[in-house]
């Protein structure tokens, strides 16, 4: 029975979109293979949600290359024949100047976003690549790699790679069945910006204060229909943003140096 099971495996499923796909695929009857490095947050989800669909947990940095191993090596069988990846653990450091910024927040950024993102898309390939037609390689990236802000600097470069990646992974796997997909939100209610604003909930309750932001469900209903689709869809791109979220005119400064 659990076999028959089609599995997701999600990274940084103990918070935000993570969790809320965890719960989005649960309801629609996957089996789950739920990471994160909050080893009791992953517990808990396993309680909510193990009565109803099988579910294996693993404490798991993402940046962490041999750890990444261990664990899809370790997979139980019920859970090895993975048919979606979702590659979702991120971050954002700081939200100041570049020229103010910290050297190492940017490396976590890119140890995570990107380094994180490769390690788990290099190990489970060709899992997926077994599974064949259907099989889906999700890529959380963000409307920050296509849309330069003041602040954006590391993350949004780390979420543009996570794009032109997303394009060149889907012409490696052509033929195999394999899809690939860059999911782009934006504005998402989450611990994301908590993080981003290293704990500071004044600036977090400002951020959000009068907008009707995306939730995190949100997105991961958007993830759940990708996986979904008939095995010879494939959505190259897709962007979600809440409609409370509008570009901007170009800034144009005058009498400037
Ligand atoms: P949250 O902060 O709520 O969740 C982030 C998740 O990433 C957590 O589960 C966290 O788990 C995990 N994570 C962070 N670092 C690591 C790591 N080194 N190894 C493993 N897991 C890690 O934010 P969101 O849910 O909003 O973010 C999810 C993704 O969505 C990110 O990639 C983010 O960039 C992207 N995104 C978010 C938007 C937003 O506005 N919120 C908009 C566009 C994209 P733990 O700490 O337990 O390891
Ligand atoms: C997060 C979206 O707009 O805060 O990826 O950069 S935004």
């Amino acid at each position: 029975m659990h076999e028959a099971r089609p599995v997701v495996f999600i990274t940084g499923a103990t918070s935000g979109i993570g969790a809320a796909c965890a719960r989005r695929f649960a309801a629609a009857g996957w089996a789950l293979v739920l990471t994160g490095r909050r080893a009791e947050r992953l517990a808990a989800l396993q309680r909510e949600l193990g009565n109803a669909v099988p579910v294996h947990v693993a404490a798991l940095d993402v940046t962490d290359h041999a750890a990444v191993a261990r664990v899809v090596d370790a997979l139980p069988t019920a859970f090895a024949g993975v048919r979606v990846l979702l590659n979702n653990a991120g971050l954002a450091l700081g939200k100041g100047p570049a020229q103010q910024a910290d050297l190492d927040d940017w490396h976590r950024m890119i140890d995570t976003n990107i380094k994180g993102l490769v390690n788990v898309t290099r190990l489970l390939l060709p899992r997926l690549i077994e599974t064949g037609p259907g099989a889906t390689v999700i890529n959380i990236g963000s409307i920050a790699g296509h849309t330069p802000y003041p602040g954006g600097h590391v993350y949004g470069a780390s979420k543009a790679f996570v794009e032109q990646f997303s394009y060149n992974l889907r012409c490696d796997v052509s033929g195999s069945g394999v899809r690939v997909t860059d999911l782009a939100p934006g504005m998402t209610e989450s611990e994301f910006t908590l993080v981003r604003m290293k704990g500071d909930h004044d600036v977090v309750d400002d951020y959000y204060r009068g907008t009707r932001a995306l939730q995190p469900e949100d997105v991961a209903a958007q993830a759940l229909h990708v996986a979904e689709l008939p095995p010879h869809v494939n959505i190259t791109r897709l962007e979600v943003t809440p409609l409370c979220q509008q570009w901007s005119p170009f800034t144009i400064l005058r009498d400037a140096p």
